[in-house]
């Protein structure tokens, strides 16, 4: 029989790259093992939703007398869950906790990574059936092995994650990860219940045709983006006219979106909201990563944001991210 060793699994897939490191102790592969294995989990939830509705809303029991959760909170625990029973994470930090959790079990303790996720952004559209994401980051922890991870360990600057990806859930679902060495893409075969390698090595177009914000706070951005907005309304108009506006509120799936086909993202301060609304560790820094590891750029239109130092877990920020030629372009609108 021919077997096609071509569609790798996400498993084989870092395994075969842990070969190249002699010295690697497998367990940044057994992490993404970890989160792969909650999100399959999750997925089969999130393909549910419309039918939970009818079934009964959270809060109630279900038909198998289990609590029915709302989706958000089912995906905290999942991800958790696996996080906290494998090797590889001493602790966590959630858009859903108030506060980071130190694992502190005798392994756990000695575990090398930390890990923050926003569990299922994109909330809001569970009801319409739009895509929704998981969002994760993965940094070494900077305490020393053998007892409880601290605040310290998950107030990284963005430079320093190891790894950070998403997971998409969508008309396919997939989860893409970079590391250094590059992003891939894996989408889940249902046939097998793997997450199967089906976009190596991906990188953003220097330049794309797309721009995402939200329109409806247009009167509230300042001046120099309203500016910009307009420049892409305009753009090319004697030259194939101009970029196009393409906005889903769920970031996961606007930003894999622009990464793929190239575009820019925009999530900028308004007058509700003067510090942006993004959550710099598991929203901004993962996807700042993913970006600049493809070839892109990400700032907070001051700053790169991988270069910011976090003072907060939960802490907001602005956020410009996508191709790099279209954020050259939008640099220029941003210099004071
Ligand atoms: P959430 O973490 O509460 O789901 O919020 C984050 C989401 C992003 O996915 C999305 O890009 C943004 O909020 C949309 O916000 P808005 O509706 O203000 O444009
Ligand atoms: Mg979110």
């Amino acid at each position: 029989m021919m077997v096609n060793r071509k569609i790798l699994t996400l498993d084989e897939f870092t395994i075969q790259q842990m070969r190249d490191f002699p010295h690697a102790t497998g367990e940044l592969a057994s992490l993404l093992r970890d989160i792969g294995l909650a999100a399959k989990r999750v997925n089969v939830e999130v393909n549910k939703a419309g039918l939970v509705d009818i079934l009964g809303d959270a809060g109630e029991v279900n038909v198998q007398g289990e609590d029915v959760k709302k989706l958000d909170v089912y995906a905290n625990n999942q991800f958790m869950g696996v996080l906290k029973h494998g090797i590889s994470c001493a602790g966590i930090g959630s858009e859903e906790l108030d506060d980071f959790i130190a694992f502190d079990d005798p392994v756990s303790n000695n575990s090398k990574y930390v890990c923050l996720f926003d569990p299922l952004d994109g909330s809001g559209n569970i009801d319409v059936n739009v895509s929704i994401g998981t969002i994760f980051s993965v940094y070494r922890r900077i305490t020393p092995k053998g007892q409880p991870v601290k605040r310290e360990d998950f107030l990284q600057p963005g430079i320093n994650q190891v790894a950070a990806g998403y997971i998409v859930y969508g008309s396919s679902t997939m989860m893409v990860y970079a590391s250094r060495r590059g992003v891939n893409g894996f989408t889940l075969d249902p046939s097998i219940g793997e997450f199967s390698l089906s976009h190596p090595d991906i990188k953003c177009p220097e330049f794309g045709k797309i721009y995402s914000v939200n329109h409806g706070n247009f009167f509230q951005y300042d001046q120099n983006v309203q500016d910009y907005i307009q420049q892409c309304q305009r753009k090319n108009i004697d030259n194939g006219g101009p970029y196009t506006q393409r906005y889903i509120g769920s970031m996961v799936s606007d930003v894999h979106r622009n990464l793929i086909k190239g575009g820019i993202f925009m999530y900028p301060a308004t007058k509700d909201k003067p510090g942006g609304k993004l959550r710099l560790l598991y929203e901004c820094n993962p996807f700042a990563f993913i970006i600049e590891v493809a070839g892109g750029k990400a700032t907070n239109g001051k700053e790169r944001i991988l270069e910011v130092i976090p003072e907060k877990l939960h802490q907001r920020s602005t956020l410009f991210i996508g191709s790099k030629g279209m954020m050259d372009e939008l640099e220029t609108f941003l210099k004071p």
